[in-house]
């Protein structure tokens, strides 16, 4: 009975021990889902320009500029009232992470340069 016992505990700290380092190792391991979309700004448009995203899921949305343009400068949400410098050649990002369903217009100053981020 005694032996039993000792066995069924050892059995129990075994799987305890196992779980432990299972968890925490997969604790460590946890990833961050987040979406990072590079887009290009090159030759008049945003590439790709039609984004799409989930409502209260970050989204990053990376700009490069290779258009040496001053036109390409700016990348303006308008209402979501943020705007952005691109240096030439330089990762800009823009960590959203949007609550309401809608369409969000990006545009160059001038609007020209036209992209849409679509929440849903
Ligand atoms: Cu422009």
């Amino acid at each position: 009975m005694i032996t039993l016992l000792v066995n069924v505990a050892g059995i129990a700290l075994i799987c305890l021990i196992i779980w432990w380092f299972w968890f925490s190792r997969s604790h460590a391991n946890t990833i961050k889902i987040v979406n990072l979309i590079e887009i290009r700004v090159k030759d008049g448009i945003y590439q790709p320009s039609n984004i799409e995203a989930k409502i209260n899921h970050p989204i990053t949305l990376r700009f490069i500029r290779d258009d040496a343009s001053p036109c390409a400068e700016t990348v303006v949400f308008h209402s979501l009232n943020i705007s952005k410098q691109l240096p030439l050649h330089q990762p800009v990002d823009f960590s959203l992470n949007i609550k309401k369903a809608g369409v969000y217009e990006f545009t160059c100053q001038m609007g020209m340069y036209r992209g849409k981020l679509t929440v849903n």
